[in-house]
């Protein structure tokens, strides 16, 4: 186990104690060990066998040093899971509120037998709350604003994390004998944009019915599991630190397709598919594609399988949201959709002459390490004064040392120059035209006054494309996820003008923004608009963030034929705006208004 997770669960422990109002030396102990595991630079489940090293570590005794090793061997800690049968599971997460301790956490119980975020929002709802020692008007309300922000925030998560967190427990699912299979589904799988809770499934000989106790066992007993919710025959339900809640399914390989198909979702594709089965005499469940008649086993094993048996072309999940997706599948025409591999460059990043992390040489050789042909560098200009965005004359000096890289490399990627200029209040620019027509690639994007009235935001956008620079609009909406909404916009006035024009619009991958959304990608292609996916990376690393757009990308139904960054280098170059285009523009804007 990491040092995180030991120190959580000690200090788990001493929270729990103080909660029960246990002896303050052993509190301080507990809490001491926390603090010592958290900042040591020792891994240590390394040494959990030595005792003596253990005690070497400061804040750790000999009997700690027990602790530590029982929670390395079991996962847990016997005095944690002790204290949480006394009260509930779902005490610790009470005291993740602001203005609560151990103390008013305590209390709380005591007098209300308050043990969760839920029974606390019920006390307040009926104000038996009030009239509490210390329970005054300011903490109710605090307390009431708390678990509305904290069932905001445990309501959904990015999509990075929750792949995170699966992949963890994955790891940890796989090192179990006989478990041989595990794929998240639900939300996860269909690649929306931020996910509810995590629904893994697994399957393997260890999963079969007659057996499937050790493996429930050895689920519940996921060391990142903060708070077990519930353990059945074949799941275990239970809530991570972060919030996340997970539910883990085993199956038997028999009917792991027929669970896939039922877990992955969504409900409003099932619900459309099970009516399906029902007309041609079939019962559809999670267990099994059965006969009506009979209930005689038809198809389980697999999705393929399942699907086909009811005329169906398998249908990719992200396609699951019951928007034609069946009919299409029926008539054989179900799109091949985008995949990451044919992506061939990435087109909007920034280095460390911005808020960047990495030198344009960096991001080139991690370009290449992806097997890409080309790169654009787009760093900020100078209305995003945090970032020490460019002027006009630092873009030129810029594009210089953007080009020398790019010989340096002698082919084996291009390096194009670009910019991510600021859409200023009124539509223009942040860069002269001079230094704009010297770019590759120029990007517009708002990072700022996101609270204009829609007209005037969309008059400002439509300015901004009108520019015969503006080769893609970044990120359109401006939303990021869980944080901000988009701004006002009249969306479609603007990729009908963009389509026009021939400015692309951007996926932007970073999962925050995932911007354009789905729905949106779809609207832009049926207008017309070219469109880029962009990883708008700030480091190296976040090259690889890719693939959460491309998910978008394939909600959205797009091709490969749709993404301009499929294209090589010289033919993406080449379907940016033209300069006819911008001759057209040219000559529409001198028409009287
Ligand atoms: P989320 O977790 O909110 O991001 O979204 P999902 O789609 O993962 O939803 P979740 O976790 O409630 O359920 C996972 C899948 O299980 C869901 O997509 C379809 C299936 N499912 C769950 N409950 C029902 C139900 O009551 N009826 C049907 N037909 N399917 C259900
Ligand atoms: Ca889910
Ligand atoms: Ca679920
Ligand atoms: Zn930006």
């Amino acid at each position: 186990m990491d040092n995180r997770s030991i120190a959580q669960l000690l200090a788990d422990t001493a929270d729990l104690l103080e909660i029960s109002a246990g002896d303050p030396f052993r509190i301080r102990s507990y809490r001491r060990a926390a603090e010592a595991v958290e900042s040591s630079t020792v891994q240590l489940s390394t040494i959990a066998n030595d005792p003596k090293k253990l005690q070497e570590i400061p804040g750790i005794g000999k009997g700690m040093a027990a602790n530590i090793q029982e929670i390395e061997r079991a996962g847990t800690l016997p005095l944690r899971e002790e204290l949480l049968l006394k009260y509930r599971p779902t005490m610790l997460e009470l005291l993740r509120l602001p203005g609560m301790g151990p103390k008013t956490v305590a209390l709380l119980w005591d007098a209300l037998q308050v043990g969760s975020v839920e029974d606390l929002e019920k006390a307040i709802a009926e104000g038996r709350l009030e009239g509490l020692p210390r329970f005054g008007e300011k903490l109710i309300e605090k307390l009431r604003k708390g678990i509305a922000d904290y069932k905001e925030r445990s309501g959904r998560f990015l999509i990075d994390d929750a792949e995170e967190a699966a992949e963890k427990l994955i790891a940890y699912l796989k090192k179990f004998p006989g478990i041989e299979t595990i794929l998240p589904a639900g939300s996860l799988r269909r690649g929306r944009d931020t996910v509810g809770d995590l629904d893994i499934l697994a399957t393997g000989p260890a999963c079969a019915e007659d057996c499937v106790g050790a493996a429930v066992e050895y689920v519940a007993n996921y060391p990142a599991a903060n708070t077990l919710l519930a353990k059945g025959q074949n799941k275990v339900s239970f809530r991570l630190r972060s919030g996340l809640q997970v539910d883990v399914r085993l199956l038997p390989v028999g009917s792991y397709g027929a669970a896939l198909q039922y877990f992955t979702g969504s409900k409003m594709h099932n619900v459309t598919v099970r009516q399906r089965a029902l007309k041609r005499g079939y019962t559809l469940s999670e267990y099994a594609l059965a006969k009506v008649e009979d209930g005689s086993f038809v198809a389980g094993a697999t999705e393929e399988e399942i699907y086909a048996a009811l005329g169906l072309d398998w249908i990719p999940p992200e396609l699951r949201e019951n928007n034609g997706e069946i009919e299409a599948a029926e008539e054989h025409r179900l799109p091949v959709l985008i995949e990451e591999a044919d992506i061939r460059g990435d087109v909007h990043m920034h280095t460390v002459e911005t808020d960047g992390k990495n030198t344009i040489r960096e991001m080139a050789e991690a370009g290449i390490k992806r097997g890409y042909e080309y790169i654009a560098i787009t760093d900020h200009s100078k209305n995003l004064a945090m970032t020490m965005g460019l002027d006009d004359k630092r873009a030129v000096e810029h594009i210089r040392r953007i080009r020398a890289v790019d010989e340096e490399l002698e082919g084996k990627i291009r390096v194009f120059a670009g910019i991510e200029v600021d859409i200023l209040a009124d539509g223009d620019l942040d860069l002269s035209d001079e230094v704009l027509a010297q770019m590759d690639v120029t990007i517009a994007s708002v990072h700022s006054l996101f609270n204009m009235p829609e007209q005037q935001m969309t008059e400002r956008m439509l300015r901004a494309v009108e520019n015969p620079h503006v080769k893609i609009l970044g990120h359109p909406t401006g939303r990021l996820l869980l944080r901000r909404e988009p701004y006002a916009l009249d969306l479609g006035a603007v990729l009908r003008r963009a389509a026009e024009l021939g400015v692309a619009v951007e996926h932007n991958a970073y999962p925050d923004r995932l911007d354009l959304c789905d729905r949106d990608l779809r609207l832009a292609k049926e207008l017309g608009c070219r469109i880029a996916i962009n990883t708008d990376a700030h480091h190296t690393s976040h090259l690889g963030k890719m693939r959460y757009g491309i998910e978008q990308l394939r909600r959205a139904w797009l091709r490969k034929e749709d993404v301009l960054n499929t294209l090589g280098a010289e033919a993406f170059l080449k379907a940016l705006r033209k300069p006819t285009q911008v001759k057209d523009r040219l000559e529409w804007s001198t028409r009287p208004a």
